[in-house]
């Protein structure tokens, strides 16, 4: 039986936690937060400077510094714990140091008694989330991961930029591993109804090769923003608290996530980048788009070698 208001536990306050706190705060999503990190003096002081917020933010949340016990009533945990990428590592460097990392976790989140939604932001996303869903036993429907929702944030960003139209207006995905062989669906792509092709007829100044290095752009853009800052947090935060909105609201939006294939796109047995419909329940299905046959042929590139990355690890 689920407790009258929401709660949202968040595991891992380092960069992109507190960022995803921080926003979530300001923004008013949830009546209850908790902060839970293997380094507790970073998640006790996060809880007690959040708070000093409080007279500042839309709405009353309750925020405090918690354990694993915590996770019984919570609605939703928010994995974003583990180790990030140093400069020159790819994510799916990743993986095995966050995989025994996410074993603890996710042994302890479940021996609270948790029965709700899992949203895992760590990476190799993909990999990851396919992992949480098998530790914990959970429906493939409650476990998610943030999957493409921050590449497709960056392309519609830059093809918002490009053709000088409002980001919102453009509709357009990134599917396939959150990482180096994603691909971008521009047999789907665009703006106010209209494909990009036709607007790419409207003006001379706009050229295919324009195109192709916008999508370079957001495929190495982690790797551009590490090289200058370290890591990145702002963005993909803002992209869990879309997340956490149409989770806990309901709301039933699309958005690009890393969800469980079971034949959708040809594939099956793997987490992976897709739009998806989320809502209360977690993800209430798959949008199948109908891919080209280029499109179709990098999809299943990116699926072979996330299965690859995993076959090893995940026996
Ligand atoms: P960070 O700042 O090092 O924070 C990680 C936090 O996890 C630290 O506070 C650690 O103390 C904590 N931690 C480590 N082990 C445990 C454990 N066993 N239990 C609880 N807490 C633990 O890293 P940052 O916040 O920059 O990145 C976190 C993860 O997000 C990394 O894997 C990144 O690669 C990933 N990102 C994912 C993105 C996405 O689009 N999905 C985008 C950016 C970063």
């Amino acid at each position: 039986m689920k407790n009258r208001v929401n709660r949202v536990v968040l595991i891992g306050t380092g960069f992109v936690g507190s960022s995803y706190a921080f926003a979530l705060l300001n923004q008013g999503v949830t009546e209850e937060l908790v902060l839970i990190d293997v380094n507790k003096d970073k998640s006790e002081g996060d809880a007690m400077d959040l708070n000093h917020g409080m007279p500042f933010a839309p709405s009353p949340t309750s925020i405090w510094f918690g354990d694993y016990s915590d996770c019984q009533d919570a609605d939703l945990v928010v994995i974003t714990a583990g180790a990030n990428q140093k400069p020159g590592e790819t994510r799916l460097d990743l993986v095995e140091k966050n995989i025994k990392i996410f074993k603890g976790i996710v042994g302890q989140v479940m021996e609270s008694g948790f029965d709700g939604i899992f949203l895992v932001a760590t990476n190799p996303v993909d990999i990851l989330t396919y992992a949480v869903w098998k530790f914990s036993g959970l429906p493939k429907e409650r476990v998610i991961g943030s999957g493409t929702i921050l590449d497709t944030a960056r392309f519609r960003f830059l093809l918002g930029e490009y053709f000088k139209v409002d980001t919102r207006n453009v509709h357009a995905y990134i599917v396939g591993e959150h990482g180096d062989t994603e691909l971008p669906v521009w047999s789907h792509a665009d703006i106010a109804g209209k494909n990009i092709d036709d607007w790419m007829k409207k003006e001379d100044r706009f050229r295919q090769e324009d195109l192709d290095s916008l999508f370079l752009n957001v495929r190495d853009a982690a790797y551009q923003i590490i090289e200058r800052k370290g890591a990145t947090y702002y963005g993909i935060a803002m992209g869990l608290v879309r997340l956490t909105k149409a989770i806990l609201q309901n709301e039933n939006s699309v958005l690009t996530v890393s969800a469980y294939l079971d034949g959708e796109y040809g594939h099956n047995d793997i987490y992976i980048g897709v739009p998806a419909i989320v809502n209360r329940n977690g993800i209430r299905e798959i949008v199948e788009l109908h891919l080209n046959k280029e499109e179709q042929d990098q999809f299943a590139r990116s699926v072979d070698v996330l299965k690859k990355t995993m076959e090893p690890i995940m026996k």
